[in-house]
């Protein structure tokens, strides 16, 4: 299945008048349009080679059909969603979910796509088929070291099919951790995890990166190993300038303050991986935006008053993902929902004036500084992106024309009902 080039020029010129008349309107107060649109244009979310298809719970899975069988298909899949809105431009494979046979030819089918490699994932929380070690006790912290040493065998293994692929990162995160007190000694814990994280370390190409995420409970119930972001800072700072903490928003113990960690890690230059998602409770895997805009918004503000600060490249400087995956959406549909949010998210954050604000700041003008950010927040920058897109050969409301193009219906008509991605 592929978006013929011609539905896609019917689809935006049937729309074409009603978004110039939203997206001068609009233009005519942004400072700079032709800058923003740039880098709303270079912006690209990679997507997990994990949530294409239909999440599932330990109670159940309902799939919709059409689901990708293998991983030519999970690259095909991201290629339409990149081909309806040019910003999903890369993907993220988990190994072993996704483990490249031919590593030339899904490559190449990549590059057919327009996608590249972003950040490889190892998996050492469930134990394979034939496996010969079991991670029941945690893998890097594990007091095995017959057992940690599979782990770092396992990571390293990941790093060369990265290599392979084009990749430039890792990202590790462990569910190690305890269930309950007594059962683990937290400093031998941590040691054994810093051990292994500085083999795997040691094994990184020269110009790659490790990311190392945290998460405050699950799998793991008492404690985690990497829990915080305090904790991955300690073992990033330990392992050396390659390593950096990675941010999933889903990571947090409730009403955490995302925007100030985001903040604080880059101000220490040691923020280098973001998942997107959005929760009511826990790691939800929500779509992005779907229950707390606002806080998304602010930690974009963040994100962005950081990198600038630093002189970062927004596009290029970061490990930019969504990993989310639930029950009750088609997954092509959630996220290209969840681009969306990001990028109105992006461009919102943009829009705020950061000379008024430092003076609202310095003038501990409470009020004021709080009413600039809402400006932006409430400033509907949809029609900024639609425009973006519009210039980078993408569809006006890819939602609409993956509808009207009836892909969920080719997929199915081309892969069957009842086939199953791989992934959790
Ligand atoms: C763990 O909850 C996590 O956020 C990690 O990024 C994993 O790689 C991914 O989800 C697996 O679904
Ligand atoms: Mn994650």
């Amino acid at each position: 299945m592929h978006i013929e080039k011609y539905k896609l020029e019917e689809h935006n010129h049937s729309l074409q008048k009603e978004h110039h008349r939203r997206f001068d309107f609009i233009a005519a107060d942004t400072k700079d349009v032709d800058g923003l649109l740039q880098k709303l244009i270079d912006f690209q979310v990679a997507i997990p080679s994990w949530a294409l298809g239909t999440g599932g719970t330990r109670f159940g899975r309902f799939p919709g059909g059409g689901e990708p069988r293998n991983l030519e298909e999970k690259i095909e899949d991201i290629g339409l969603l990149h081909a309806l809105n040019r910003s999903s431009g890369a993907i993220s494979l988990h190994i072993p979910w996704d483990i490249p046979g031919n590593a030339s030819h899904i490559k190449a089918l990549a590059v057919q796509h327009g996608l590249k490699f972003d950040a490889m994932n190892s998996n050492t929380f469930q134990d394979q088929p034939g496996q010969e070690l079991s991670y029941k006790y945690g893998s890097l912290h594990n007091v095995n070291r017959a057992i940690r040493k599979q782990a770092i065998e396992h990571n390293i293994e990941v790093i060369k099919y990265g290599i392979e692929l084009g990749s430039e990162s890792l990202t590790v995160w462990l569910s190690d951790g305890s269930c309950f007190p007594g059962q683990l000694n937290f400093r031998k814990a941590f040691q054994n995890t810093l051990e292994s994280l500085q083999e795997i370390y040691s094994a990184l190409p020269g110009d790659w990166k490790m990311f190392l995420e945290y998460k405050a409970f699950e799998p793991n119930f008492y404690s985690t190993t990497v829990g915080d972001w305090g904790q991955s800072f300690t073992y990033v700072n330990k392992l050396g300038p390659k390593a950096y903490t990675l941010v999933d928003l889903g990571h947090h113990l409730p009403n955490a303050n995302i925007e100030q960690i985001v903040a604080l890690l880059l101000m220490e230059g040691k923020l280098g991986g973001f998942h997107f998602n959005d929760s009511k409770y826990g790691d939800d895997d929500l779509t992005v935006g779907s229950i707390k805009p606002y806080q998304l918004f602010l930690i974009f503000n963040e994100l962005i008053e950081g990198m600038d600060a630093k002189g970062m490249n927004h596009a290029t400087d970061m490990g930019w993902m969504i990993d989310a995956s639930h029950n009750v959406k088609d997954p092509l549909e959630d996220l290209l929902q969840s681009v969306e949010a990001i990028m109105i998210t992006y461009a919102q954050a943009l829009l705020v004036d950061r000379e008024r604000l430092t003076e609202a700041q310095n003038n501990n003008d409470v009020v004021t500084a709080q009413e600039i950010l809402q400006q932006a927040f409430r400033t509907d920058t949809r029609p900024l992106v639609a425009e973006a897109r519009l210039k980078s050969g993408g569809a006006l409301n890819p939602l609409e024309m993956y509808r009207s193009g009836k892909v969920r219906e080719n997929l199915i008509a081309e892969r069957g009902s009842k086939t199953i991605a791989t992934g959790l």
